[in-house]
């Protein structure tokens, strides 16, 4: 992979086209159990831009009261679908010796769909790293450092690529400025979905 920032590895093009592909029907899958949701803002209760679902024991969610991981939907208040067996092996093939993942966040981005720079800390465990898989239409990616006032470095992520963020690169500030409509035929109707497997909870 290639050091894009600190602790921050890039696989370009990780999985071929049927791995792609074999994700994509893993994942209409988990949305056909776990339908997508409209994250809101804490305090404000704006709503995201992209659609979100999960799968594994515990999911991200936010909304009015605070951003958390909970072990069922936030509508249907059932139990998240199953981690796929292909995303237990990504993380077995590129996560070194950390703990299996609990949580696999599905970001669905419609092609105006952005997400604004933030740092991901609502995990307990900071010391695994996470693994993001993009696929379908390409994103301008932008990753800093620790404080937000840090340099920032723009890439695009193509479908099948994979990024590592461990080490100093665990807590940077990063985004998605946009998404590039028509850049692949992966998702029916175009748009973009990134998978990120984590580990939340501290290991025994
Ligand atoms: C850097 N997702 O779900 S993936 C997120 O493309 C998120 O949907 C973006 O940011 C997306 O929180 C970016 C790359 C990524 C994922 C997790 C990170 C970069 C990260 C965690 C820490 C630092
Ligand atoms: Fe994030």
């Amino acid at each position: 992979g290639l050091e894009i920032a600190p602790g921050c590895l890039w696989f370009r093009e990780a999985l071929d086209r049927p791995a792609q592909e074999s994700l994509i029907a893993d994942i209409r899958a988990v949305i056909a159990a776990a339908p997508l949701f409209t994250p809101r803002m804490p305090r404000t209760g704006k709503p995201f831009s992209v659609r979100m679902t999960n799968c594994g024991p515990l999911g991200w969610v936010s909304d009015e009261t605070g951003y958390r991981y909970q072990p069922f939907h936030p509508d249907t208040r059932a139990p998240w679908p199953a981690m796929p067996a292909a995303l237990r092996a990504l993380w077995a093939a590129h996560a070194g010796d950390a703990p299996p993942p609990e949580a696999c966040l599905v970001n669905l981005y419609a092609p105006d769909a952005r997400m604004s720079l933030h740092q991901d800390r609502d995990e307990d465990d900071l010391t695994a790293p996470v693994l993001s898989v993009s696929l379908g239409d390409t994103a301008v990616f932008r990753i800093g450092g620790p404080a937000r006032s840090d340099p920032t470095r723009s890439v695009r992520l193509s479908s099948g690529d994979v990024l590592r963020l461990g080490g100093a690169s665990r807590l940077a500030f990063h985004g998605v400025d946009r998404v590039i409509a028509g850049s692949s035929t992966l998702i029916d109707g175009g748009g973009r979905i990134n998978l990120t497997l984590r580990r939340v909870t501290v290991s025994a």
